[in-house]
């Protein structure tokens, strides 16, 4: 450890970001008498290859830096009893800010991913409609659009956790099934007027075009709100794995009910009871009796780095940052922890902090080399305040293991292994 007097904010080593701004600042120095200047200030600065010739020219559509290789995502194996199913995970221990670029968004498939031509692809609304409507790529294309910022979260996200072990769990396979992005499209509600929604019209019907036969009730009331049919993806069409052509984007709300390339919408009396709300996606409790709906995904936040089967080279600085996120609102504040959730500190907050999108905290950490178990805990705006692994599993227990929105604890040991733990 540097003879340094830190500004302590909290328990085992969480420190105030004023000590990184001098880091900052010899950084500077540095870099400013090494680059062009370096020959005179008597340094040996030889000139890199790629710096002698030309690369190759401009491309066609972009691709990621060879050296950039791991940001991948994870999937797992494929299942011969059910082709096409399963998930892949964003690669959250690696990336920064809050977007995730397109192709390292999380995917979750029932039957795989159709290869579908968007000129023989419709949209249906019907039911209890004055006019039923149909859509196709085309004209919705000419339709007013909005933008919005959300994350998008699978209920089954962190359930691993509530059943324990997994101690060599990363960031990735534990909560990789998050993911945030610009999402372009037509409000939902403008189509809804179009076809003249009756009044008895309480629910929605929303159906997929893939082999899945996906579909998903919604009230009425969040339709009307703020639901999406998303045609773009950070800026580019929805990706084939994300809905191409078209989805249902309902913010907030967990994941399986964002119908990926949906092809139907129909006004209904009641929900329609599908197996994805039936079946899967309901909670189970203690008792044996199950919530059939649970909506909005919790207060939630997570430290990507370090987490899970990162190691920390020597006693020093370390940022300590991670995203947070709430299904309900904006992230108000994110405190972190280094002693096990004995003592608090709020982190800075680093970009902007959007309603029901991933906002990204940090803090620096002071690390001695002993040990230490890193937390987060989220508070969005309408005060929620994300819950221990505990406080669940005594409300709710572990039969089913979806919506799991609980603190994540990393231990960190004396030769800096990170890993999960239950504390
Ligand atoms: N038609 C259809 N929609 C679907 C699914 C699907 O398999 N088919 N999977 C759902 C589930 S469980 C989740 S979590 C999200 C995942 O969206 P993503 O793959 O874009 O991340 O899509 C939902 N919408
Ligand atoms: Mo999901």
């Amino acid at each position: 450890m540097p003879h340094k007097i830190y500004d302590k904010v909290a328990g085992n080593g969480l420190i105030s970001r004023r000590y990184l701004l001098s880091i900052g600042a010899t950084g500077i120095g540095a870099v400013a008498s090494s680059t062009v200047l370096g020959a005179d200030a008597g340094i040996n600065f030889e000139i890199p290859s790629w710096s002698r010739t030309p690369g190759p020219g401009a491309s066609a559509y972009g691709a990621p830096s060879r050296h950039t290789q791991h940001f991948q995502r994870t999937h797992g194996a494929p299942n011969a009893t059910y082709p096409g199913g399963g998930s892949s995970r964003s690669p959250l221990q690696h990336l920064q800010g809050s977007i995730t670029p397109n192709s390292l968004h999380f995917e979750r498939h029932h039957a795989g991913i159709p290869d579908i031509d968007p000129s023989g692809h419709h949209l249906v609304i019907n039911g209890l409609v004055r006019q039923p409507l149909v859509f196709n790529y085309e004209d919705l294309l000419k339709y007013e659009m909005i933008s919005r910022v959300y994350f998008l979260e699978c209920a089954g996200n962190s359930g691993a956790l509530l059943r324990g072990g997994n101690e060599d769990g990363t960031a990735q396979s534990l909560h990789g099934l998050v993911s945030c992005a610009e999402w372009t499209g037509i409000p939902l509600s403008a189509l809804l007027d179009e076809a003249g929604v009756l009044p008895e019209a309480k629910w929605l019907a929303a159906v997929g075009a893939d082999a899945a036969s996906m579909g998903r009730s919604i009230p009425i009331d969040k339709a009307i709100d703020d639901v999406i049919i998303a045609l773009f993806q950070n800026g580019e069409p929805v990706m084939p794995g994300q809905g191409f052509p078209m989805r249902l984007f309902v913010p907030g709300w967990e994941g399986n009910i964002s119908v990926k390339w949906l092809t139907q919408i129909k006004l209904t009396r009641e929900a329609a009871q599908f197996r994805d709300e039936t079946s899967k996606y309901s909670d189970t409790l203690h008792d044996r009796s199950s919530y059939q709906f649970t909506f909005p995904m919790g207060t939630k936040s997570l430290i990507t780095s370090p987490s899970g089967q990162m190691s920390l080279d020597r006693p020093g600085i370390y940022q300590v940052t991670g995203v947070a996120w709430s299904g309900s609102g904006s992230i108000r504040r994110v405190e972190v922890s280094a002693d096990g959730g004995q003592t608090w500190a709020d982190a800075a907050i680093q970009g902007l902090q959007l309603d029901k999108a991933l906002t990204r905290f940090t803090i620096p950490w002071a690390w001695d080399g002993g040990s230490a178990v890193l937390q987060s805990r989220a508070i969005d705006s309408l005060g929620n305040v994300q819950p221990t692994r505990d406080a669940i599993l005594a409300e709710r227990g572990n039969i089913s293991t979806y919506h799991n929105h609980c603190i994540q604890s990393w231990s960190v040991n004396s030769f800096g292994e990170v890993s999960n733990v239950y504390v």
